[in-house]
């Protein structure tokens, strides 16, 4: 059996999804997602230019010597970017292998687990009461977790993953007007003296089942997310995100020192050696890499068993940015992972998306659940993906007041 041909598309509705259809000579394709966020081009480039020129010929069953062929073969590997492309190509090759074989992925990596996987939502507000309505809506739709995410008084400008003015609605993470981003004003102190209170309060005012997350978004130092993880431990915060710029591993240590608040990290590592000592020394409750750019299927699996030795659970990235392709590789994964934790899900399904990437996965009450269908059960509709261009988008930078850039 053997690649004849693969093609990568850029574009989608409010997204830009890189999607690559890796075709074989029994008739049988593949599909993967490349998407990066705000850098969508370079992965597409990089696979078009490097990678399918050396796929052609390749037989597609052989999954882990590609990757490895792709990985130990490239001298400057990793990053983002190349892990976003080898991501897609093997992702796409395990949609072949399911279809092959006629079975749905999870059968392949070992069966189901469970029957639905728990997924979680982003609720926001431009400030407290506004998220409040926000978090009562997810409720009301059967949600059993939410990501909680508000303004804080007195800072000058909407933080990460805020609406500037009440009930706001749209991507609050990409800005499409350009390539050139806006400015967000941080301020830890007003951060740390108002978000613990803030939490609480959304505690109080729902369920204790409700189970609440909330991203930092790697801005505080160790010593600071040590004190604020355990400012919060009254919450029984399901998980604390990203408390610390994500290049230092060792950063955890203090934070696990000083409480016992789980911490979830990892959306924007690419290989398992940016997470191994976090994980094999137990400094973290969650894994979030993901399959889009933490190098496919079969790296994750390597992640996700590591992880699974040390009661580390997954909890993998689900932005908007990644596909209903990517989305439906981690789909397959957290049916059968015995460590699955939960799944970050944002509703993708107008009727475009759904339209360009038809599907039988079911999401439902805050529970998904994956189809039968062979493969990730997912397709691609090329004439679809035709109506869309390109558009540059950014993710806005941060600073202080005094103007010292900050961590977005
Ligand atoms: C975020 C991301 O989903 C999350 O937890 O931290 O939305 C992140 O801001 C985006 O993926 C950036 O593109
Ligand atoms: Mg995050």
């Amino acid at each position: 059996m053997k690649i004849t041909g693969a093609k990568v598309f850029v574009g989608g509705p409010a997204k830009n999804y890189v999607t690559l259809k890796i075709m074989t000579d029994q008739g049988v394709h593949g599909l993967g997602d490349a998407t990066l966020n705000n850098r969508e081009t370079l992965p597409a480039k990089y696979l078009q230019d490097y990678l399918i020129p050396n796929l052609i010929g390749m037989d597609p069953r052989n999954s882990e010597d590609i990757w490895q062929y792709f990985y130990r073969g490239a001298y400057f590997r990793r990053g983002p970017i190349a892990m976003a492309a080898f991501g897609a190509i093997d992702t796409a090759l395990w949609d072949i292998k399911g279809k092959l074989a006629n079975m749905p992925l999870y059968q392949l990596f070992g069966g189901k687990s469970r029957d639905g996987a728990m997924v979680y939502a982003h609720a926001t507000g431009a400030d407290l009461p506004d998220l409040m309505d926000s978090v009562a809506s997810y409720v009301e739709q059967g949600y059993k977790a939410v990501r909680v995410q508000c303004g804080i008084p007195s800072m000058p400008t909407a933080s990460y993953a805020v609406p500037d003015k009440k009930g706001g609605e749209g991507d609050y993470i990409t800005d499409y007007s350009g390539i050139i981003p806006k400015t967000e004003i941080w301020d830890t102190d007003r951060y740390m003296r108002y978000m613990p209170s803030a939490l609480m309060e959304v505690r109080e005012k729902f369920e204790p089942d409700l189970k609440i997350l909330h991203d930092v978004h790697h801005r505080l130092s160790p010593r600071e997310a040590a004190a604020f993880a355990k400012a919060v431990e009254p919450v029984g915060l399901y998980w604390l995100e990203d408390p610390t710029p994500a290049e230092d591993q060792d950063a955890l240590r203090l934070i696990r020192q000083h409480s016992t608040t789980p911490i979830a990290i990892g959306e924007v590592f690419n290989s398992i050696w940016d997470c191994n000592k976090l994980i094999e020394n137990e400094l973290i409750d969650f894994i979030r890499v993901a399959a889009t750019y933490g190098g496919g299927i079969t790296h994750l699996k390597r992640i996700i068993d590591l992880a699974a030795l040390h009661h580390v659970r997954t909890g993998f990235h689900g932005a908007p940015s990644h596909s209903p392709i990517s989305m439906a590789a981690q789909h397959h994964l957290n049916a059968w992972a015995p460590n699955f934790g939960i799944q970050e899900y944002l509703v993708l399904g107008t009727k475009e998306c759904d339209a360009l990437f038809p599907s039988a996965h079911v999401m439902t009450d805050g529970m998904f659940y994956v189809s039968d269908a062979p493969g990730l059960g997912v397709d691609f509709d090329e004439k679809e993906v035709a109506r869309y261009e390109y558009k540059a988008g950014s993710h806005p930078i941060v600073r202080l007041e005094d103007g010292t850039m900050w961590d977005y």
